[in-house]
């Protein structure tokens, strides 16, 4: 039997990996062998999740962060980055509106604003959260970057069942270089923190951002050794007025790999297939890969922007649930309903 079909079938037997395998797996270049692998990775997600797929609706409500990473569009120093606020009732009328869409979740996602971090005042994000779940009365997820830890049992209270926070890499040196003046460790402990306030916890790793095959096989590693209920790649996209803005972003088979091994990993956790990366056009392949939840569904004429793809499909109206459904129906999968995500959340919160 060849290596691959023996790594595939222990995958498939739920056997763990040992780091060789991942390796190996995570290099392959032949697309016969990546078709192959694939194909694995979507014969787990039908046994977990048959041909359901989940859609996140993405609010980025303010692009100000008192932070400077190397690869983001929005880091503190960059003058040609969009700043933008909305304010409550704003966050509200599009997260409605999303809602109505048919996703099923609503992702409030922000820069570290130093509106609310400088003051230590959150009162107002707790109020927009406790808002956004009454309203819509879908789960809630708080991307918001590095929130005080004693604060994080007022964010469950208010609503929000998600918190993402992605280490980008699970390397220390690397990400000193990439998350500049933020420490390691606190952004690690910081998803131990959260899930023990009672959040389901998302973690996420870039790509092309000067990592070698090891720190790839460690990040996916690590974050099936934390057991996250959410597992996300991207491939890192160059921002104009950044330090990488020159870098070329990986090849786009990359990501893929990373995806179908993350499914093969985590088996019944979410993969996302972002939106972000290479819009409405990106979709199918990302499916393909095994991803089973379809993230940054913006709408259009609200001045919501993506994060590494700023304006990409947006204004066309094609990340929208409409213009994922089309993708989904020529795939043989269909969009979930909002009960049945509900349900994976309470079937994952009691273990
Ligand atoms: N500000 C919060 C934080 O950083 O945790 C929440 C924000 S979310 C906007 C930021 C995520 O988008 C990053 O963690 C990174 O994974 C992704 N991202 C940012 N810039 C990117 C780029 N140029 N290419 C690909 N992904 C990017
Ligand atoms: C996405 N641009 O879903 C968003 C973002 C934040 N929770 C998610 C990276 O691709
Ligand atoms: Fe700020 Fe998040 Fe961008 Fe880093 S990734 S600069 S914390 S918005």
């Amino acid at each position: 039997m060849s290596k691959l079909n023996h790594i595939i079938d222990k995958a498939l037997d739920e056997e763990q990996l040992n780091p060789g395998e991942i390796e190996y797996l995570l290099s392959l270049e032949d697309r016969g062998d990546q078709e192959r692998l694939f194909a694995a990775a979507c014969k787990v997600r039908s046994k977990y999740f048959g041909d359901k797929i989940f859609a996140y609706g993405f609010v980025y409500f303010s692009t100000f962060c008192q932070n400077d990473c190397k690869f983001c569009f929005y880091r503190n120093s960059n003058p040609k980055s969009p700043r933008y606020r909305k304010d409550p009732e704003e966050v509200l009328a599009i997260a409605e509106a999303l809602s109505e869409s048919g996703v099923h979740l609503i992702d409030l996602t922000m820069g570290e604003d130093p509106l609310y971090y400088r003051n230590h005042d959150f009162s107002d994000l707790l109020e927009i959260v406790s808002a956004v779940k009454e309203n819509t009365e879908l789960p809630v997820m708080a991307s918001f970057g590095l929130w005080p830890e004693e604060k994080l049992t007022d964010l469950r209270h208010a609503g929000a069942d998600w918190y993402a926070c992605y280490q980008e890499t699970h390397t220390p040196d690397l990400y000193r270089e990439l998350r500049v003046n933020q420490d390691f460790n606190s952004r690690l402990n910081f998803k131990s923190k959260a899930r023990q306030a009672g959040f389901l916890i998302e973690d996420g790793i870039l790509l092309g951002v000067g990592e070698s095959i090891k720190d790839r096989v460690r990040s996916v590693k690590m974050m099936s050794d934390l057991e996250v209920d959410q597992g996300r790649v991207m491939s890192f996209v160059p921002q104009s007025g950044t330090p990488l803005s020159e870098k070329g972003g990986p090849p786009e088979y990359l990501e893929l790999l990373v995806i179908a091994v993350l499914r093969l990993l985590l088996r019944d956790s979410l993969v996302p297939a972002s939106l972000d990366v290479a819009g409405i056009a990106g979709l199918k392949d990302r499916l393909k890969a095994g991803a089973n939840v379809v993230t940054s569904i913006i709408p259009p004429s609200t001045g919501l922007k993506g994060v590494s793809n700023s304006e990409l499909d947006i204004e066309e109206g094609k990340r929208t649930v409409a213009g994922v459904k089309e993708v989904l129906e020529d795939n043989d999968l269909r969009l979930a309903n909002v009960s049945e995500y509900k349900e994976w959340i309470k079937k994952r919160r009691e273990g």
